[in-house]
């Protein structure tokens, strides 16, 4: 496609797979990722062995089934298979804590993850995104966007689909990645065309020591020599990017009025506008997904296309189309004059702030709790006090949420989703919203946060018949 003359072709280490056809390679972990790089290394006659700690790992049927001479253990890591590896893929949700895995980095095995393995064999320019909170809004926004310019584009990674997967012949224009931290913990080089930390807050601090050791794994989505994006109001974003930037080229976006080089918002006739320096390119009004947050979501990835070369234009058309994706900030019904919203995919601090920011009412009855990762909720009081008329509470941490908050609104224990609608239903005035954006992980009572979002809609649903 024409767009892709414009863009600069990253590194293509071909080499690497015949070094690895000479190494014993042990996948670690047998969920999408696992299965992803055994069919991988397999379609490129590499003989893998893989190892899960789980009795009956997702995706074993598959393996077994597509792949049956591969050798895998399961119901516990296999302490022999670690010590015959001379590589090890690990799959992002093992910690590289975990014992054996240190031990063989101790006698100098090669350890790294899917993404260093697209890394090296990717043969098109790719983007890449991390942050604590917005990464799907904003990778699906983008790839939307390169779509409507025509690109041909590939779109995976955290959000879902292992990065190895879109890995296929023919070669497409564009890669867009969604990468966590536990991915990136395993990617030294990545090197893409343009990369973004959109923010930085606490998240999953039952993995790491502290908030350094967790930004020190986001900041490996800036190594190499692209241009770093960067959110010019997040202190923690522009350390970081300072620390690796030597002189690469930086673009930055900004709640505020933009300067040279730099997304943002100005006011034009008492209108908010998202602006490139000092043109203006869409009222605020006119976007679908709301909230601040949201705002700042449209402005990175304005900010990555343009590094990408997609016109401006088409950039546009896909914004004002963009609705946002489910279990984020999404409208799910009104009656009496109260609006219910269903936020799940908040599952830290940091983003249930934005989604209470994001809502223009004072009475929020705010549905909140589940498993805590360790996190600190006092960053809530402030909007919790302003915003939040009750907070009903409900899972495994709902007391830690409760020990922070309940001197700032008034907090009501409930046992499951249909007790918190209903209790929320016999609260709720009109003017109201209810807010379901829970600060915390899901899986004390739910196998995510789809499943937690879709039962809060079907509770709301039934009660409010
Ligand atoms: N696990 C074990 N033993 C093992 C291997 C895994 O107990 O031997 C557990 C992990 O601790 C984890 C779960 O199994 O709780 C899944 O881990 P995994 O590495 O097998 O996960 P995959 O199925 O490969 O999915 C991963 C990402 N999951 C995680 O990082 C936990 C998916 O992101 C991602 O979509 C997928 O790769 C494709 O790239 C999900 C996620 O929750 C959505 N990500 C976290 C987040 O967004 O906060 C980081
Ligand atoms: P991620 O993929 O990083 O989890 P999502 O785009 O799925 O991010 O959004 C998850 C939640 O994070 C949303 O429901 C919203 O509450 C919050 N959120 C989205 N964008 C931002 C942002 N730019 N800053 C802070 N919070 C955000």
């Amino acid at each position: 496609m024409m767009l892709a003359e414009n863009l600069q072709l990253v590194g293509n280490e071909t080499d690497y797979m015949d070094t690895l056809s000479h190494k014993r390679v042990l996948i670690v972990g047998l969920g999408k990722t696992g299965l992803s790089c055994a069919r991988y290394l397999s379609e490129h006659r590499i003989e893998v062995a893989v190892t899960d700690s789980r009795e009956h790992p997702p995706a074993l049927d598959e393996l077994q089934e597509f792949y049956p001479d591969i050798a895998v253990f399961v119901g516990g890591f296999n302490s022999e298979a670690f010590k015959r590896a001379t590589c090890l893929i690990v799959s992002p949700g093992i910690s590289l804590r975990e014992p054996l895995i240190s031990e063989a980095r101790a006698r100098g095995v090669e350890i790294i993850g899917d993404i260093e393995l697209f890394a090296r064999n990717v043969d098109a320019p790719v983007i890449a995104i991390t942050g604590s909170n917005g990464k799907s809004t904003v990778t699906t926004l983008l790839g939307e966007m390169a779509q409507v310019a025509g690109l041909d584009v590939r779109v995976g990674g955290n959000i879902g689909v292992p990065a190895l997967d879109l890995l296929h012949e023919p070669h497409p224009d564009l890669y867009i990645l969604e990468l966590s931290s536990f991915q990136l913990e395993t990617t030294e080089s990545l090197n893409a065309r343009a990369a973004v930390i959109l923010n930085i807050s606490e998240d999953h601090m039952d993995r790491y020591s502290n908030l350094n050791d967790y930004t020190a794994a986001k900041a490996k989505v800036y190594y190499g020599s692209g241009t770093l994006v960067v959110n010019l109001d997040d202190e923690a974003v522009m350390a970081t990017a300072n620390l690796v930037r030597k002189g690469r080229d930086l673009v930055g976006f900004t709640e505020k009025k933009p300067l040279e080089n730099q997304f943002g918002i100005c006011i034009d006739n008492e209108q908010e506008y998202l602006c490139y320096e000092n043109e203006l390119l869409l009222a605020v009004s006119e976007l679908k997904i709301k909230g601040k947050h949201n705002v700042v979501n449209a402005l990175a990835a304005l900010a990555l296309g343009k590094e990408v070369n997609i016109p401006l234009d088409a950039m546009i058309v896909a914004l004002k189309k963009f609705t946002g994706l489910p279990h984020r900030s999404q409208w799910v019904a009104e009656k009496n004059g109260v609006a219910w919203y269903n936020d799940s995919k908040a599952t830290n601090v940091g983003a249930a702030i934005a989604a209470i920011n994001g809502i223009d009412a004072n009475g929020i009855i705010l549905i909140a709790g589940g498993q805590a990762k360790g996190q600190d909720f006092s960053p809530l009081k402030n909007v919790v006090k302003d915003k939040v008329k009750h907070l009903l509470l409900l899972g495994e941490d709902a007391e830690l949420i409760n020990n922070e908050l309940s001197a700032y609104t008034d907090v009501v224990f409930v046992k499951d989703l249909m007790q918190a609608v209903t209790k929320a239903n016999e609260m709720a005035v009109a003017g109201n919203v209810v807010l379901l954006s829970p600060a915390c992980a899901s899986f004390d009572m739910f196998s995510g946060y789809e499943q937690r979002g879709e039962t809060f809609i079907q509770a709301v649903s039934e009660v409010l018949q």
